[in-house]
């Protein structure tokens, strides 16, 4: 299956992670990422496990962020795995081929060399400017999605920034699919946020 569509993503400054990814599932999304980079590993395992019941109950696929002894561990379908992280070929060889591995790209370089390493999906971002993740860098724009989309065959999805009003531009740039945080997570009503998100990526995509 080739991944696309709406990914949503769990930021525990902005709304319980258990509770944001249950209305986020309600809301439709069928792809989320449990995130959080101040749990100690036995609260993200506990989270993990919790996620992992959620989503099996909505039939959605579940990331884990950073942590691959994690996402093992708790039985999820995928790890994302930023530059820094576990290189995604020796990930390859722990996890084997049937675990999805997920690599932040932020340059045509970046995104070829992760794709050879056997990356299933790439973000690349920030699309826009986004306080959720201080040290993004500057935006790239959806033009260096557009150039990444050319270089690789892997489904890439933008992150960074996103909202409803921008989404479009991100889409048009021939992105798989759009990352989401804080315009979800920081809703008032994430559910009827990620059901706007999800319509807006059905439609794209008729
Ligand atoms: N990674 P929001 S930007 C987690 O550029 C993350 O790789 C980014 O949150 C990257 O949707 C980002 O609130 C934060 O902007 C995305």
């Amino acid at each position: 299956m080739r991944l696309s569509g709406l990914y949503v993503i769990t930021e525990p400054a902005l709304r319980d992670p258990i509770e944001g990814a249950r209305l986020a599932l309600e809301g439709g999304a069928r792809i989320l990422q449990l995130r959080d980079k101040q749990a100690t590993t036995r609260q993200l395992v506990q989270t993990g496990l919790t996620l992992r019941e959620l989503t099996r109950q909505y039939g959605a696929i579940l990331i884990v962020n950073d942590r691959l002894d994690v996402a093992l561990v708790i039985e999820a379908d995928g790890v994302h795995l930023g530059q820094d992280d576990m290189p995604p070929a020796l990930a390859r060889k722990v996890a084997g081929e049937n675990f999805i591995i997920g690599v932040s790209a932020e340059t045509v370089e970046e995104a070829r060399q992760a794709e050879a390493d056997g990356a299933d999906y790439l973000g690349v971002g920030p699309m826009f400017a986004t306080s959720t993740k201080p040290d993004a860098g500057e935006p790239v724009r959806p033009d260096r999605l557009r150039a990444i989309k050319q270089a690789v065959s892997i489904p890439v999805f933008g992150i960074g920034g996103i909202t409803l009003e921008n989404a479009p531009a991100v889409l048009k740039a021939d992105a798989d699919g759009i990352c989401v945080i804080s315009a979800i997570m920081g809703a008032a009503d994430p559910r009827e946020a990620t059901q706007r998100f999800a319509e807006l990526l059905s439609a794209s995509a008729t």
